[in-house]
């Protein structure tokens, strides 16, 4: 606490450069990296006339409490990013800074607002003390943003555009409080996906443009990150769609070998359809920890019906590929999803258990306002909440079904998928007991005697 404290007095200093304070706050979900917006946002504004201090509290749960940071750092604005996961707890949050500061103005951004719609950006505004809500990627406009909120002249919504990745302005994270001992490093090298799944809602984040960056500029900026931060042991690409430029790519995972970065190579949202063997090759070379690719469902017309333009082959020859170049695979589906069935779910759970991943990813489909699966379970099903995103589908939630197929069984499915094909993490008492008050006893016991590939301790769980 004490050399936290000592930290933010420093990012204070004593000059009249106007203090922000942005912040991704308590409770959202843990993260490994500290947020790359925020870090993009505060090295544009420490390049201009404003001092930026970053409080992640889902890359540092333990920060010290909002109060004590205000407290010492004094901010003139505050910027908090919002994500609809525990949603309400957030809001909450800005009813605490408010609280402690009331005549401090404040402005929102981040995917929740990004993705909202016009009745929600309403509620949000009616928070007391909200300046402006940013909607998009601000990276350009954050700074006449601020300027316009500290002059009082903002309007109350801004909305910015995808920005072109020409001038991308690298994040600073020794803006972030704890930021020098970062062991993760986030880096995009592209945003956007032309792609359209039914249920993904990307394309009202990023947009369909695919915008890249100079394959060399991230590679320099890679160089200055193994430089500064001593702890560094992964350099995570978070791109939306990494690999849709073969060539690209390729030239990128080559470079990073070539250069003998001691980091490992970690590379999220992998297409298979996209995926070569020499991507693998490079990426094993690379230290990649294992390779997650999204196969949504293993039932061809379901498959169909998501609109990824991928095949069950593709997919199949991808994993071929991951395995031949001994890689941990982890595969990601969707149970639930439109025209699904318990069958064909149970499907998914065969081919899963054919490709011998290490683990899988059981999410259930989480009907996201604006994409097509929306609206099929507003014609076909009952969606049971305004916030499907409020809790991780991960955690046995449920949001949305069909007559044909209820939250129960989804829920059930997945606790038996999961028990199928995943390294245990609770006792085997306490997942019967949970499988005895679903009245899945049978399912889940023989579920967890199927075997399963050993783990190796060395192998990190990063999944
Ligand atoms: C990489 C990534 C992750 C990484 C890193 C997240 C991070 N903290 O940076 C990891 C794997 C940790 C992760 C975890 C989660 N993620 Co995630 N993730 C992404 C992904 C693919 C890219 C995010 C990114 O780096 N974008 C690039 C940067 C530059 O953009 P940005 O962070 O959005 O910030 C820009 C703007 O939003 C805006 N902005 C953001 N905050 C603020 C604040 C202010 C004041 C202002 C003015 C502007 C502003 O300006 C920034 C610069 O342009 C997005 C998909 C997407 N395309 O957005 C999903 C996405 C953001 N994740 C999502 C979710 C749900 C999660 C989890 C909740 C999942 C879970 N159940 O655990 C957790 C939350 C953890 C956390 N605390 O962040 C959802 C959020 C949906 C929503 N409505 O809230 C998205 C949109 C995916 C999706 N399609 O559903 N994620
Ligand atoms: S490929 Fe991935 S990012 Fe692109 S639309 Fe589909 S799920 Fe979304």
């Amino acid at each position: 606490m004490y050399d936290m404290l000592a930290q933010v007095r420093t990012y204070r200093g004593n000059g009249d450069r106007p203090r922000i304070l942005l912040i991704m706050p308590p409770k959202v979900a843990g993260s490994a990296q500290p947020h790359l917006g925020l870090g993009i946002l505060a090295s544009r504004l420490a390049k201009s006339r404003y001092r930026p201090l970053v409080l992640d509290y889902s890359y540092t749960e333990d920060l010290p409490e909002i109060e004590v940071v205000d407290g010492v750092f004094e901010p003139d604005l505050v910027g908090v990013s919002l994500f609809s996961q525990n949603l309400r707890e957030s809001e909450q949050f800005l009813q605490r800074v408010r609280r402690n500061r009331p005549d401090i103005p404040i402005i929102v951004g981040g995917p929740h607002v990004s993705l909202a719609n016009d009745s929600e950006i309403e509620r949000i505004l009616r928070h007391n003390g909200i300046a402006t809500i940013v909607r998009g990627e601000a990276d350009l406009e954050i700074v006449d943003i601020v300027d316009a909120v500290l002059s009082k002249r903002s309007n109350e919504v801004v909305t910015c555009s995808p920005v072109p990745l020409i001038d991308f302005c690298r994040p600073d994270f020794s803006l972030v409080l704890n930021g020098l001992g970062l062991q993760t490093y986030p880096i995009q090298l592209s945003r956007g996906c032309p792609f359209r799944c039914c249920f993904c809602n990307i394309a009202r984040m990023s947009g369909r443009k695919y915008r890249t960056r100079s394959v060399d500029e991230c590679l320099e900026e890679i160089a200055g990150a193994v430089g500064l931060f001593k702890n560094l042991q992964y350099v995570k690409v978070t791109d939306d769609a990494p690999n849709c430029l073969e060539g690209r790519f390729e030239e990128f995972l080559a470079k990073y070998v070539e250069r003998g970065f001691p980091p490992r190579l970690e590379i999220m949202q992998l297409r298979a359809d996209h995926l070569t063997l020499e991507m693998c090759k490079l990426m094993k070379k690379a230290g990649a920890p294992f390779i997650c690719l999204g196969v949504e469902s293993a039932d061809p017309e379901v498959l169909a019906d998501v609109n990824k333009g991928e095949t069950l082959d593709q997919i199949e020859r991808a994993c071929g590929y991951v395995k031949s170049c001994d890689l941990p695979l982890v595969l990601c589906f969707v149970l639930g999803l439109p025209g699904s069935t318990r069958k064909t779910d149970m499907a998914s759970l065969d081919f899963a258990v054919r490709m011998q991943p290490i683990h899988c990813y059981w999410n259930i489909a989480q009907p996201m306002p604006g994409t097509r699966m929306h609206e099929y379970f507003k014609r076909n099903g009952t969606i049971h909440t305004d916030n499907p995103m409020e809790v991780s589908s991960l955690d046995g939630e449920c949001f949305a079904d069909t007559p044909a197929y209820s939250r129960k069984e989804r829920v059930d499915v997945q606790m038996i998928a999961q028990a199928t094909t995943n390294e245990r993490t609770q006792s085997t008492l306490k997942i019967m007991r949970k499988a005895a008050s679903r009245g899945i006893s049978i399912d889940v016991a023989r579920a967890l005697m199927t075997t399963r590939l050993k783990i190796s301790p060395e192998i990190p769980r990063r999944w």
